[in-house]
Order: structure tokens, then C-alpha cells, then sequence
């Protein structure tokens, strides 16, 4: 296991110099953030990225995310190049050292919430989720301001997605995602490149568009697509868990070889779709952190790690889910469990 951290790059206030300081702490995940989705990295921005890491005494092992254009998930004409287009980041970045690429298969809107600073009893605050405040909501009226919202689109062009998306169901999505990665698994693999898709957040369907890295029986169809070892998962307990249904260390445990990436963080479920985020450890929420990580350990996981959203504690203000103070304590609490049940492993 390596642990790593979240870094996006040289405006983040969470500076390299920081991360470093973490203990157990050994890379960070990154990505070029000013080329839109479909563009090719240029190599020099990802050995920027490589040399600000190595210079503060990090590694640049893993990219958060090589975005996919919706042009590949509607599989529509401008799909081929667009996709010829993405295998050569993954040459560029493999050929730059990256070990494992997260990316997601989420039509128009990545990870959701309803509110960014809902506010806990210890004076925290975190980000949370409510259907019925979401479902309220009009993305056509931009009412939508939400951490994972691409702000860039226009009304007119949010509006052609949506209808564009209007054709496309499940089994078609599931089509255009095994089209995606027949083209680019073998590319990962010469690479050198462990392909590790990120699950859908939350994990079902909304505003009628369709949703399917979602639960066990998913993740096993995706697996089965391409069955090669570096078409695999980013394996992220807060978005899988959301859903009461996805058994997480039973899950953890049946997919851990084929799992590239943990982000390992709790949240606690209110109520029926309806969860907030909170603290790493297992008594701050709803899901068994120690269960996970042990399932992860004794089936042969080997990849890397890193704390998730952190709530804003002591008066941090910062990127929501991604300040420094929360996510520290999140790394330090995963490592130790890491510690102990490695430990109690090779007793
Ligand atoms: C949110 C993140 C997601 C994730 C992408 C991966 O905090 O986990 O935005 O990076 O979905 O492509």
C-alpha cells in the first residue's frame, strides 16, 4: 500500500511542502488541469506535475482524473478520435511514470451533493446529500452549484447534453464504456498503467440520466468486460456506501487484486438517500472502516491509498472536502489500521 494525497496543484492552499509533512505520506494524485476533456496532456505539463512533486520529496504515481468527454460515454461520431485522443495520455503519462489512472463513466455531473457546509455537532462542517433537495433542483436553471458541477456549460449546451442523453439508457451506456475500454486497456498495459474507474456519487441514476458503476453486480460486469488485471477500480467506500445495499467489505474483499486505488473514507446515512460526510474513523459514521481495510489487506490488495473528503475543521477554509486539517487525520487513521492489520497478518 501507498499512501498518497489529493493535490490541485500550484493554487491549491494545500501546498506540496504541507502534504509532505503528513506522516506515512508518499505521492500525490494530480492531474493538467487546463486542458479541457478530450485534449492531449502535453508532456511538458506532466513532467511540470512530476518534477514540483519529486522536488518536495513526493512521487507522481497516480493521475485523479484522466476526464472522459461525454462524447465517448454517448458513443457519438466524435467518439474514435476522442478516444485515440485518450490513449495518448495514458502513453504520455505511463511514459512520465504514472503507475494508475482514476477516471469516471458519469454522464454531465460527477460526484453530487445538496450542501457543502452542513454543520455537525462538534462545529465541523461537510458536505452532505439529500434526493429530495437535488431532485428539487433545476439544472437547466442553473441551480445546480455543486463541488463536482462542471460550471462551464452553457444553458443551451447543458440542454443538448441532456437531450442527447435522452437516447442513451443503461445497456447503451454499458455498450459505449466496453467500446471505450477495448481501446484503451491494452494501451494502459503496454503503458505499464493500471485503469481504475471511479464509481458513480451517489451511486444511482438522476435527472433521467443513467448511472452504472453503482454495486456489486456492476462492478463484477465491469470487471468482466475486459478481463485483464489493469482494468480495474478505484474502490471509494463514501461513494459505494451510500447506498445500503453495497456490502462493502464483502466487496472489498472479492474485488481487492483488481483494486488500483482506495479512497477509503465514513459517511453516515440519514435517511433513505440522504447521507453527510464525516470524520475517517468507523465510529463516525456508517460504514466499517477496520472491516474494509482488513478484507483489502488479507485478499492481496496492493495499491494505492488516500484519505477522501475531510470535513472543515479548525476554522479551515479551503476547497470543499479538500482542505488539509481533516484529511491529514484521515491519512494518519488509515495508515495505523493498515499498520495493524498487516502486522497481525504476518503473525
Ligand atoms: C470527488 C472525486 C471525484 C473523482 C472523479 C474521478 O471528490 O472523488 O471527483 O475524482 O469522479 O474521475
Amino acid at each position: 500500500m501507498k499512501m498518497t494525497f489529493r493535490w490541485y496543484g500550484a493554487d491549491d492552499p494545500v501546498t506540496l511542502e504541507k502534504i509532505r509533512q503528513i506522516p506515512t505520506m508518499s505521492g500525490i494524485v494530480s492531474a493538467v488541469y487546463d486542458v479541457k476533456p478530450g485534449g492531449v496532456w502535453s508532456e511538458e505539463s506532466i513532467l511540470r506535475i512530476k518534477k514540483q512533486a519529486e522536488d518536495a520529496g513526493l512521487e507522481f504515481e497516480v493521475v485523479e482524473s484522466v476526464p472522459v468527454p461525454e462524447d465517448i460515454k454517448l458513443g457519438n461520431e466524435k467518439a474514435p478520435q476522442l478516444i485515440e485522443n485518450y490513449c495518448e495520455n495514458v502513453r504520455r503519462l505511463g511514459k512520465a511514470g504514472v503507475k494508475c489512472i482514476c477516471y469516471n463513466f458519469m454522464p454531465v455531473f460527477d460526484w453530487l451533493r445538496s450542501e457543502l457546509e452542513h454543520q455537525q455537532p462538534d462545529g465541523a462542517n461537510a458536505l452532505a446529500y439529500d434526493e429530495e433537495t437535488v431532485l428539487a433542483m433545476d439544472p437547466l436553471k442553473g441551480d445546480l452549484a455543486l463541488p463536482g458541477w462542471d460550471a462551464s456549460y452553457t444553458k443551451e449546451g447543458l440542454k443538448e447534453l441532456l437531450n442527447a442523453y435522452s437516447k442513451i439508457d443503461e445497456e447503451q451506456l454499458w455498450k459505449n464504456l466496453e467500446t471505450f475500454l477495448k481501446a484503451v486497456i491494452p494501451v494502459a498495459k503496454e503503458a505499464g498503467v493500471n485503469m481504475a474507474i471511479h464509481p458513480d456519487d451517489p451511486p444511482w441514476g438522476m435527472f433521467g440520466l443513467p448511472r452504472i458503476i453503482t454495486c456489486e453486480k456492476n462492478l463484477r460486469r465491469f470487471l468482466d468486460l475486459v478481463p485483464e488485471k489493469n482494468n480495474g477500480l478505484t474502490f471509494c467506500t463514501g461513494s459505494l456506501g451510500a447506498s445500503k445495499d453495497n456490502d462493502l467489505v464483502k466487496m472489498a474483499g472479492e474485488f481487492a487484486d483488481r483494486i488500483h486505488f482506495a479512497h477509503l473514507r465514513n459517511i453516515k446515512i440519514t435517511g433513505d438517500r440522504q447521507f453527510q460526510e464525516v470524520g475517517h474513523p468507523t465510529d463516525c459514521g456508517s460504514l466499517d472502516m477496520y472491516g474494509i481495510v482488513k478484507a483489502l489487506v488479507t485478499n492481496g490488495f496492493e495499491g494505492y491509498v488516500r484519505p477522501d473528503h475531510g470535513r472543515m475543521i479548525w476554522g479551515e477554509k479551503g476547497r470543499y472536502g479538500y482542505g488539509l486539517f481533516d484529511r491529514a487525520l484521515g491519512a494518519t487513521y488509515l495508515a495505523g489500521l493498515f499498520e495493524a492489520v498487516e502486522k497481525d497478518l504476518a503473525k
